[in-house]
């Protein structure tokens, strides 16, 4: 007979509103002491301050592979699925993977209080993209009892802590639009920094193109080009470059990004007129659109592939880049780091700084210099 697993006995001193259970805690934490000691994981992270109480905690019914912790699980009691879309941090849709029993079946599903244990900060527990292991409780409902391991993520900061957007992408459309809202090429630059950090490659996707004449765009298209980034202009309303973003996405987890109302959604109806995705106005008040859509979501590309299509966002800021490993992600100052005079040279003021000099002798473009500084000062800073 399988052990029951719903019975299996979590025990954490966690967060600061279970001061009051500390003493149980303790003498549990004694008796449990064969546990997961989670504090010694994740060392890389930069931590968050605000109202944040590490404290030891231990895990009962997990174990380490490596640096992940896993849940223990029955697993024939589970199956395996993806996670097409997770609402608030314990709402989620799961599809079952293909190869097994209700294949292709979709559960909302609620997630198992020790998964949220294991990944920290509830927030990211269960993220859009996840694979993770689900017991059905019916045909309709079920349980998320695992996460599996991420691989190529996009992440940001919010609020002192890190916020994964979607998890298991091979690829991330950067989306900005021509105008309406005006283009941002800071913005681009910072998705393609997080593009990197969570090891995904990198799309670079101009849309409304109607809306101005694109050969104003060639002095961008021909930046991005150089820095060897795929840059694809495309309109909805046109049509225009809607051919060559549909093979750019065959067979790739693609996930879109960018700010509200540049058209993410209405490029994916666009692709695939099927999927009626809501699409929103753009404010004439403010230049900015309305958040029309509210959640990420994976979609199944007819043509083959998944996109993702997520909700807009304001700014994007950087999670866990420290100063100095910013210039790393700027490709292009690779060659005259070396020749700074001082070798904890951050480019900004200092002297002898031979990035400065490239910049100023037209080697390095001066819109990404500005994307560069503005990364060193509002976020690593
Ligand atoms: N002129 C023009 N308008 C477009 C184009 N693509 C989208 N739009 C309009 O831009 C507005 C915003 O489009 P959405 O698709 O909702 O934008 P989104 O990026 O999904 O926005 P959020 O869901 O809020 O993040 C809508 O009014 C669209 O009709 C385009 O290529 N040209
Ligand atoms: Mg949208
Ligand atoms: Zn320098």
């Amino acid at each position: 007979m399988p052990k029951k697993q719903a019975k299996s006995k979590l025990r954490v001193d966690f967060r600061k509103n279970r001061n009051n259970t500390a003493r149980r805690n303790d003498i549990t934490r004694a008796v449990h002491s064969e546990g997961v000691d989670v504090d010694n994981l994740d060392r890389g992270q930069r931590v968050s301050g605000k109202g944040d109480q590490t404290r030891k905690r231990t895990i009962v019914g997990a174990h380490l592979e490596g640096e992940n912790v896993v849940i223990d699980v029955d697993e024939t009691l589970c199956r395996r699925g993806r996670v097409l879309a997770a609402i608030g941090s314990t709402q989620c849709i799961v599809q079952a993977d293909a190869g097994q029993v209700e294949a292709g079946r979709r559960y909302e599903c609620t997630v198992r209080r020790v998964v949220r244990t294991v990944a920290r900060e509830s927030r990211n527990a269960v993220v859009a993209g996840d694979h993770v292991l689900f017991r059905p409780q019916d045909d309709e409902f079920g349980v998320i009892e695992r996460v599996e391991p991420r691989q190529g993520v996009l992440a940001r900061g919010h609020q002192y802590k890190q916020h994964i957007l979607v998890a298991n992408v091979s690829q991330v459309a950067i989306i900005a639009s021509a105008n309406d809202p005006p283009l941002k090429p800071a913005l681009i630059d910072r998705f393609l920094v997080s593009a990197a950090k969570g090891e995904v490659a990198p799309v670079i996707v101009i849309n409304k193109c109607d809306l101005i004449d694109v050969a104003d765009l060639q002095p961008l298209i021909g930046m991005y080009a150089r820095l060897g980034c795929t840059i694809i202009t495309t309109s909805v309303t046109t049509g225009q470059g809607m051919p060559c973003l549909r093979r750019q996405l065959h067979g790739h987890q693609t996930v879109f990004t960018g700010q509200s109302g540049v058209g993410k959604s209405s490029l994916l109806n666009s692709l695939q007129p099927g999927l009626a995705l809501r699409v929103g106005e753009v404010s004439q008040v403010t230049q900015k659109g309305r958040h029309t859509t509210r959640y990420s979501e994976l979609l199944e590309l007819n043509t083959g592939g998944w996109v993702v299509d997520t909700p807009g966002i304001r700014q994007l800021e950087l999670w866990d880049v420290q100063p100095v490993e910013v210039e790393g992600y700027f490709t292009e100052f690779r060659p005259f780091v070396p020749r700074c005079k001082y070798p904890d040279c951050l480019h900004v003021h200092e002297e002898g700084c031979a990035v400065r000099l490239a910049l100023k002798h037209d080697m390095i473009s001066p819109t990404r210099y500005e994307s560069y500084l503005r990364m060193i000062v509002d976020d690593a800073g």
